[in-house]
């Protein structure tokens, strides 16, 4: 295979990063031990930066014992709007590298690089380096035929890592590694694989497969795939072609500019609706107007980073009606409104907080790109 048909995927992880935030922000916090987590009575550790580690302090540990562990640390609650406006500048600095990119959470992203063939490399690396100097924040980039290599490349590599893994050394970086840095692999399973005397990725890809299969079903034969590298899953991008849409053909035709504008609100509402149940987000909205001749147009717009407010996609469906489409007296036949570029909305860090304000909450889990600065009234992406 020559180099311009392999395929490259990158994974970019950030470092510490709700901690590392922190430190920027707050010059004092810098070279200390900071954890960052619900600091209530039932509060759990989000991350501690690498200082705070050395005292053995982790995600998801309670957080009376991460004090225990660290009494002079510092210890400071999540700022969620703060990070989810410096994820909306490093997806904004991945998309300028390559449109195939699948956001995983605030701080993780594959990005595909194969198509710079025998410069994937150098441009994976340029990523990295233009998201360090575009947040001052470090991060790990691993490059690899996969997504799963990709991942163990960024992990294996942190902090401020940039590891490329070519097939030729998958063998020797895999097998020696414990099976619970493989994908899927939970407290369950690598109990169950400990049972059966498989501790490291090496014994599992020497197992037999049909032992795997007996014991674990399918996800037995996905471990076994793991274990060997092999990992086909395709990078679930924002592409134009995933949409979502409501429209209606109307019995009667629409004359009156409020009838139509309502109708236009209602089903960008609903639309709206549609990705959150989802937990997606859109970066694209548009609409589309068909009058009584036939004749069908669409309008549509693009934001800089991706939503699911139901009040910015009526908005912009309204904008798009008011300023782009004409309308006379002759009316709509049908009305149509529509999201696509759409990408999966991140909520785990979500859910190990206490005395987070709800609001902040809901905010956090429903647009997790959406930085306060990059969609406020100041800077209407119109
Ligand atoms: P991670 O990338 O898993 O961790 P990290 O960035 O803090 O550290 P590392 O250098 O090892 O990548 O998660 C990213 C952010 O997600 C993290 O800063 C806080 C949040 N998070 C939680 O809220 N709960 C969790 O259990 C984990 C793992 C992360
Ligand atoms: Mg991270």
């Amino acid at each position: 295979m020559d180099a311009s048909s392999e395929r490259w995927i990158g994974h970019l992880d950030m470092d510490a990063f709700f901690a590392a935030v922190e430190q920027l922000d707050e010059p004092k916090f810098r070279g200390k031990p900071v954890i960052v987590g619900g600091l209530g009575s039932r509060g759990v550790v989000a991350t501690a930066s690498y200082e705070a580690r050395r005292f053995g302090v982790h995600s998801a540990m309670p957080m009376a014992m991460a004090r225990k562990r660290c009494p002079d640390g510092v210890f400071v609650p999540p700022r969620f709007e703060r990070y989810c406006e410096i994820s909306a500048r490093v997806r904004e600095v991945l998309l300028r590298v390559s449109p195939v990119l699948e956001t995983v959470s605030l701080d993780e992203a594959f990005f595909d690089v194969s198509e710079h063939g025998a410069a994937a490399m150098a441009v994976a690396l340029a990523a990295k380096q233009e998201v360090q100097r575009e947040t001052q924040l470090t991060c790990s980039v691993g490059v690899a035929p996969n997504r799963f290599l990709a991942k163990m490349g960024s992990d294996l590599s942190k902090p401020d890592g940039f590891l490329v893994i070519r097939p030729e050394r998958v063998r020797e970086i895999l097998d020696p590694l414990p099976i619970g840095k493989m994908w899927g692999v939970g407290d369950v399973t690598e109990r169950r694989l400990r049972g059966l005397g498989l501790l490291r990725i090496a014994d599992v890809r020497t197992a037999p497969v049909e032992l795997l299969e007996r014991e674990f079903g399918r996800m037995g034969v996905r471990l076994h795939e793991l274990a060997r590298g092999e990992d086909d899953t395709p990078i679930a991008g924002e592409s134009e072609s995933v949409s979502m849409s409501r429209e209606v053909t109307y019995a009667v035709d629409l004359l009156r500019a409020e009838e139509i504008e309502d109708e236009v609100r209602r089903l960008a509402r609903h639309v709206a609706g549609q990705l959150r149940a989802a937990s997606m987000l859109c970066r694209t909205v548009r609409i589309k107007i068909r009058y009584p001749d036939f004749r069908t147009i669409t309008r549509q717009v693009k934001l800089p980073v991706a939503t699911d407010s139901e009040g910015l996609i009526e908005t912009l469906a309204v904008h798009l009606l008011r300023q782009r489409a004409e309308l006379d007296e002759r009316g709509v036949r049908l009305l149509g409104v529509g999201v696509s570029r759409l990408g999966v909305a991140a909520t785990r860090q979500l859910s190990l907080f206490d005395g987070v304000p709800a609001s902040i909450l809901e905010r956090g889990q429903q647009a997790p790109w959406m930085g306060k600065e990059s969609m406020g009234r100041d800077r209407s992406p119109l």
